[in-house]
């Protein structure tokens, strides 16, 4: 007979912090007795000692979980937990998501096209150029009478979407707008912040010139003839495991799609309205963005039903999606939130909003987001009371699942869909948005301890986020990543995570339970894969609690 597994211990392996509740759980996959154990500082002095209670079944998981709560140790230094025969380090520290912040931002300018990435920016990760995307074939599915099949265009810049090297407008509208949207919301954070990039020196925050990298190509999807907007920039087929510079293959534009147009509309609306402040700087790049947002937005009434279809000769990802009724609605937020414009006040429909927590499937609560952060301009024209509430109904949800959660975290059923990571990241930024919303500091507290989450305080012991904790993840899909001659993968990246679909048939899967499905290999493209999506709420929310950590 297997002897069952000995309880594992699973912690936030980069910091807890003072003054905030700190959490470790103690799982394995067989009921156990209650355990022992001893917390030392640094000089060997045990500070706290106890023994754990009872135990709980973590559905998600199929585990036993028991939680030790160590809050009473509030004074910075570095630690050992001792429990069940293991020893781990703990650190607790006033401040310490700075790094990992810093690094979730840079992990952009790592994963930008068609550039070089020097060794004075990009250290050890630095490489040569590669999919310039100055010569871009109109796909048949995209063809108009201006731009037939076979016309060549233009459209440079902006993300590789994840470890693939193909740009897709519906996952480039949710991500650059949380990173806008973090801008909007710590605007005097931003501008003081340096990340080390190419354009550091110039007169424009660091995260604009990051952002207009994506927008630069995002506007260079717009036909200008019509307004319509490509679905994606893609090879025909995902690319082997090759650096940038060794990719040769076509490339297309892909279909124009109502979801891409009102994505486009959505985030260039935002811009539009952000990059007005820097008119010195960026002389009509502003009126560029709001032309752009308008011409798409109209496209998008004039065809409001054409949805995504997976051409016969294109295998790449499909972002398809055939309900674009929180796109329009979020457009419709954006555009009049820029212009005042009632043409787009009228579109507005509070009661056709969705809450919950978004993905790129789903951006509904993106216009709620920025609702409330415009409230004050926005009261009298619309129900904000309304929209505010169903914001903060979310996020209500979210801190009962934590407290009531066997792990005390955010995840729970229903989560562990393809990027779980990313929704346990957009967790995190609805709990930081309901507290900048209300003030109330239970949400604060909510988001601190479900940090832990991405950090090792799951069901799997990884540190999700690459070059950060004692068991990080090493081998994500990142094409980069894999083909460079880097032992460790670019830092600062999210896993996609746990869940149990399983697509990529690969073998080494912990477990079939949904928050032990994953395996940190480059195989598992389901589990393991990163991208622009998900790591746009990890910036946001570790920023976040920097930030109010330091307040
Ligand atoms: O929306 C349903 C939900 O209602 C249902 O409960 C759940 C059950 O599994 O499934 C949900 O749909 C999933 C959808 O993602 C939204 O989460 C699908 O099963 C799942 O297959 C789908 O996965 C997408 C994946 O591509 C495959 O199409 C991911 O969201 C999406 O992030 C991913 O995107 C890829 C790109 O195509 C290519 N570039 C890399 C990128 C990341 O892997
Ligand atoms: O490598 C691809 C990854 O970047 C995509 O997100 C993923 C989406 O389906 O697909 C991966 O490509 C796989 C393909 O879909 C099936 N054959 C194996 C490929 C990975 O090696």
């Amino acid at each position: 007979e297997a002897e069952p597994t000995p309880p594992s211990i699973r912690y936030n392996q980069v910091a807890y912090h003072t003054g905030r509740e700190k959490l470790i759980n103690i799982t394995a996959e067989g009921d156990f007795a209650p355990i022992a154990f001893s917390v030392f500082d640094d000089v060997g002095g045990e500070v706290l000692a106890g023994t754990t209670g009872t135990n709980q079944v973590w559905t998600e998981s199929g585990e036993y979980v028991t939680t030790i709560d160590i809050s009473a140790i509030d004074t910075e230094g570095n630690y050992t937990l001792v429990a069940n025969g293991d020893t781990i380090d703990l650190t607790i520290t006033e401040s310490g998501y700075e790094a990992l912040s810093d690094a979730a931002f840079k992990y952009y300018y790592f994963n930008r096209a068609s550039t070089e990435i020097t060794a004075a920016y990009g250290g050890a990760y630095a490489r040569n150029s590669g999919l310039p995307d100055d010569v871009v074939i109109v796909h048949p599915s995209a063809a108009s009478p201006t731009r037939p099949a076979g016309t060549i265009i233009s459209a440079p810049k902006g993300w590789f979407d994840a470890g693939d090297y193909n740009k897709y407008i519906v996952n480039s509208g949710i991500s650059t707008y949380t990173l806008l949207a973090a801008f909007e919301h710590f605007t005097s954070y931003f501008q003081g912040r340096n990340f080390d990039i190419p354009e550091s020196t110039n007169q424009l925050p660091d995260l604009l010139d990051e952002v207009k990298w994506n927008l630069d190509w995002m506007l260079a999807m717009q036909d200008p003839e019509d307004g319509g907007v490509y679905h994606k920039l893609t090879g025909l087929n995902f690319a082997g495991i090759i650096m940038p510079e060794d990719y040769t293959a076509d490339r297309y534009v892909v279909q124009k799609t109502t979801a891409a147009a009102l994505n486009l509309a959505a985030v260039t609306a935002v811009a539009a309205r952000i990059y007005a402040d820097y008119e010195t700087q960026l002389p009509g790049y502003s009126a560029q963005l709001l032309a752009a947002s308008v011409n798409a937005y109209n496209w998008a009434l004039a065809n409001p039903t054409i949805y995504y279809q997976q051409p016969a000769d294109v295998f790449t990802g499909e972002y398809g999606d055939n309900n674009v009724t929180d796109e329009f609605q979020w457009a419709a937020v954006e555009l009049f939130i820029t212009t005042g414009d009632q043409t787009y006040g009228n579109a507005i429909n509070i009661s056709a909003i969705g809450n919950g927590v978004p993905f790129w499937g789903y951006t509904a609560p993106l216009a709620l987001i920025s609702i409330a952060a415009h409230e004050s301009d926005l009261a009298g024209a619309i129900d904000v009371n309304a929209a505010n509430a169903k914001l903060l109904e979310t996020v209500d949800q979210l801190k009962t699942k934590v407290n009531g959660s066997p792990m005390r975290v955010a995840m729970g059923s229903g989560d562990f869909s393809w990027g779980s990571n990313g929704q346990a990241s957009n967790q995190l930024m609805l709990l930081l948005m309901g507290y900048q919303m209300t003030g109330d500091e239970s949400l604060l507290s909510a988001a601190f301890t479900a940090s832990d989450y991405l950090l090792g305080r799951n069901a799997t012991g990884y540190c999700f986020v690459s070059g950060f904790g004692d068991t990080p993840m090493l081998n994500p899909h990142h094409r980069i990543s894999e083909a460079d001659a880097v032992a460790a993968p670019v830092p600062g990246m999210v896993a996609g995570g746990p869940h149990s679909g399983q697509q990529d048939g690969c073998t080494g899967y912990a477990s079939n339970a949904p928050a032990r499905s994953y395996v940190d290999t480059w195989c598992s493209y389901s589990t393991n894969e990163v991208t622009i999506n998900w790591n746009a709420p990890l910036l946001y929310a570790f920023t976040a609690l920097h930030i109010f950590q330091n307040n």
